[in-house]
């Protein structure tokens, strides 16, 4: 059956979208939650990474369209790498002090 999907080009779309939603919520998360503790960015990746497994383990499974389903394990890795990455970035722009004891407060 030829339901013009290009499977390779569909998986590349979807990984860059499921690398940049996680990396969209774990960034939104760690600039505004007021969580201010050195557990923060656990507590945000944790979150990410618990969304992943129910995703990718269980709702794709059972509800994913199987015309342009892929691999789910390649489909949590890249939304683990989309957090990973938010959480590197977010490191960078406000250093180790927001993963550090008291976190930084980030208000104006
Ligand atoms: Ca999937």
């Amino acid at each position: 059956m030829n339901d013009g999907i290009d499977p390779a080009f569909f998986n590349q779309v979807a990984q860059i979208a499921h690398f940049s939603a996680t990396y969209a919520l774990t960034l939104t998360a760690m600039l505004f939650t007021k969580l201010q503790s050195k557990h923060r960015w656990l507590v945000v990746f944790g979150l990410i990474v618990a969304y992943a497994c129910f995703h990718e383990g269980w709702y794709d499974p059972h509800f994913e369209n199987a015309a342009t389903r892929g691999s789910d394990v390649e489909d949590w890795c890249f939304l683990v790498a989309g957090s990973v990455a938010a959480e590197i970035a977010a490191a960078l722009k406000f250093g180790v002090a927001l993963y550090k004891s008291k976190g930084v407060k980030l208000e104006r």
